[in-house]
């Protein structure tokens, strides 16, 4: 051991020396390349990806949002923590709004038949053949289950004619089911099929048969569908518990954002960085049991992220709400899209179908920006994708006290993705 003055030497040398050396004040990017170490400005903070182009300003936090082939944009302001105006929105100007597909059915009036009216819409969703849907919840504000008739999706063509409304049975509401968000294949089966999320504690993604109306809730409480026990996450560098008052409590959203790729389900359990996918064929599989269908769950690991939406391009990538960063990440689901060796398969295929074997899931950043304050819902059409923000973690359950932290405007935005839809 050396004599303590020895010591006291050394680290005075480093001390001096590194406050010689450090600059005492933020170099301009042009001198950057004599500063070359990670971290030179205390501010620094990188942003990643195309630039965002604001679309719309709400004064109220959307949670869910649509865009459609005449680039109308439709928000939806959920009831979960009170009532709103207006449930689900058209934007008829960046800062206007009108209720839509009308203003009677935004409320339920006293002894209306729960499956006719707005109760708690989540998300509105275009499917392939230009039919707009929303998924509601059916469950009032300060209410913990839906009320008979009104967990439900209905679709509305675009002049907003309702089309056909598929409701929930109430024989599936056990447990507190909580209709999230919901994604549409148009092909498969005879009429297609709707795919939602349960965001209950337990958590559950259900299926509609869009012929026959047949509703099938899987994966009810599984490690695939809870929230990690414990979770705390970040949010613009803070840390996010649940607060009633002073009380701390752990968030438990489960499973809630929802997207179709390549022939799959793919979601993402909130309160968790963890994300899966499952064939739709096999979800819809009647002669899978509910005991065998977790064995065609795959874990293609963790996403490093919370996230509340996830949306899907035609090239077999999907995007993932990445509101831990600031971010928006994705992933390829399709081998053709793939530009980089990975565990020694070489990048590209001659077979566009060919999926990406879940060991090989390579989450990246696609965009990254101050301007995104939790990206909620995204939807992509004609190359760019559209998504709504809403600072959902500085709101009052989740801060100190019960504080609203959040400031509006809410801004949505899109970003060049130079894709279609997958769906
Ligand atoms: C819906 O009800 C709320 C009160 O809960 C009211 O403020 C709002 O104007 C109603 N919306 C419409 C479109 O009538
Ligand atoms: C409410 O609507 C549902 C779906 O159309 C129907 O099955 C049910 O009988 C209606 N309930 C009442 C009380 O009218
Ligand atoms: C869900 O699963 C957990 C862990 O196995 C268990 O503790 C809990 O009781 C289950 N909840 C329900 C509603 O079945
Ligand atoms: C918050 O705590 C109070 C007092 O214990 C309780 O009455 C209330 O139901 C709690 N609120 C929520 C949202 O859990
Ligand atoms: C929709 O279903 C068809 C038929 O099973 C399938 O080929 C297609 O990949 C699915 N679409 C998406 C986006 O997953
Ligand atoms: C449904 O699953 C069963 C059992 O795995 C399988 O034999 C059958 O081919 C599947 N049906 C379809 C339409 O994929
Ligand atoms: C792979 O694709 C990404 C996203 O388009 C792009 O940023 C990256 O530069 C590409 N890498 C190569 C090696 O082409
Ligand atoms: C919590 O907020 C209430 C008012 O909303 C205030 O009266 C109380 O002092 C606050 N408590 C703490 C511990 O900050
Ligand atoms: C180590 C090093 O190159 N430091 C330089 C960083 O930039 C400042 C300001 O441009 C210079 O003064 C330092 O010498």
């Amino acid at each position: 051991m050396a004599p303590s003055w020895m010591v006291f030497m050394v680290a005075a040398t480093i001390f001096s020396t590194a406050t010689a050396q450090f600059p005492s004040s933020c170099p301009s990017p042009s001198l950057s390349s004599s500063n070359s170490t990670n971290g030179i400005c205390p501010t620094e903070f990188t942003i990643i990806g195309p630039a965002l182009e604001p679309v719309h300003e709400s004064t109220q936090p959307p949670t869910g949002l649509a865009i459609d082939p005449n680039l109308n944009l439709y928000l939806t302001y959920p009831r979960n923590s009170g009532p709103t105006p207006n449930n689900v929105v058209i934007c008829t100007s960046f800062t206007n709004e009108e209720p839509w597909p009308s203003a009677a059915i935004q409320n339920c009036s006293a002894g209306q038949n729960a499956s006719e009216c707005f109760i708690n819409v989540q998300n509105v969703v275009l499917d392939s053949t230009n039919q707009l849907w929303v998924v509601d919840s059916g469950i009032f504000p300060g209410s913990k289950s839906a009320v008979e008739y009104g967990a439900k999706i209905m679709s509305f063509s675009l002049d907003g004619t309702h089309l056909r409304t598929y409701i929930i049975p109430s024989s599936l509401y056990y447990n507190n089911m909580n209709a999230n968000d919901v994604r549409i294949n148009n092909t498969l089966g005879t009429n297609g099929y709707a795919f939602l999320t349960d965001e209950s504690d337990s958590g559950s993604i259900l299926s509609v048969d869009l012929d026959t109306g047949y509703a099938n809730r899987r994966l009810f409480n599984t490690t695939y569908t809870r929230a990690d026990p414990g979770y705390v996450g970040v949010y613009d560098g803070q840390l996010i518990y649940g607060w009633n008052g002073t009380k701390k409590s752990f968030l438990s959203t489960g499973s809630d954002g929802i997207a179709l790729a390549s022939g799959n389900v793919y979601w993402g359990v909130l309160a968790s960085r963890r994300f899966y996918y499952i064939s739709q064929a096999a979800i819809v599989n009647q002669s899978i049991s509910n005991d065998e269908i977790v064995n065609y769950v795959q874990n293609p690991g963790q996403c490093g992220t919370e996230q509340a939406g996830l949306t899907a391009d035609d090239k077999g990538r999907v995007y993932i709400m990445a509101s831990e960063h600031n971010a928006i990440f994705y992933v390829n689901t399709l081998q053709a899209s793939v530009n980089q060796t990975v565990s020694g398969v070489p990048a590209g295929s001659s077979n566009a179908l060919e999926p990406v074997p879940p060991e090989n899931y390579v989450v990246k950043d696609f965009v990254r920006s101050g301007l995104i304050q939790h990206a909620d819902s995204a939807a992509i059409w004609d190359g760019w994708m559209y998504f709504c923000t809403n600072q959902l973690e500085l709101s009052p359950s989740r801060q100190y006290n019960n504080t609203d932290n959040r400031r509006g405007p809410f801004r949505s935005y899109r970003v060049w993705v130079g894709a279609g839809p997958a769906v």
